[in-house]
């Protein structure tokens, strides 16, 4: 308890630890399925942000769920990559923040979900904050408080 009300956990805001929007993958609402799987294996991520194309949040897509649709009874039907598109299997039910919430808030929100995006007032695209950062945050904090 003591963490978060003597550390910085409630004055730091989301804006002050999150990566910026374009230090993030991400894909686009009408890119087909074949370059949102290309985007997930090269960047190296499990999931990323999907943005309508005026760069606002739609919601966020994964490897598991692009697989999934490819996965045939007997084998792979791998040419549904190019005939089904990003729109079609976006998760739309995401939580989000915004830059002036708190980090707190922010560790809530993390809990379930891996990463977290951040939308402006109008629903642009302004980065997202993940796990890592939250945790390097907290751990930084504890060490201050301690010498
Ligand atoms: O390429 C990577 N570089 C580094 N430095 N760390 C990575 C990389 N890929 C994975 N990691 C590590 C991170 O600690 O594995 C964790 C889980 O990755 P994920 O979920 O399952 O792909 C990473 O944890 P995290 O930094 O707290 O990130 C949580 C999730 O946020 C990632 C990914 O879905 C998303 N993400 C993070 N940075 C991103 C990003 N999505 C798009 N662009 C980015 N720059």
């Amino acid at each position: 308890m003591d963490l978060i009300q003597d550390n910085h956990l409630t004055q730091f805001t989301v804006a002050d630890v999150m990566i910026s929007a374009d230090k993030v993958a991400h894909v686009q609402l009408n890119n087909p399925l074949e370059h949102a799987l290309l985007v997930l294996v090269k960047s190296g991520y499990s999931a990323v942000p999907v943005l309508d194309t005026s760069y606002k949040l739609a919601g966020t897509i994964g490897k598991t769920v692009i697989l999934n649709q490819i996965i045939g009874l007997e084998h792979f039907e791998g040419e549904k990559l190019s005939e089904l598109y990003v729109r079609e299997v976006i998760n739309e039910d995401i939580p989000v923040l915004k830059k002036e919430d708190t980090l707190l808030k922010g560790l809530d929100k993390v809990i379930n979900y891996p990463f977290i995006c951040v939308v402006d007032d109008e629903g642009y695209f302004a980065g997202i904050l993940t796990r890592r950062t939250i945790l390097k945050q907290m751990k930084r904090d504890y060490y201050q408080q301690k010498y």
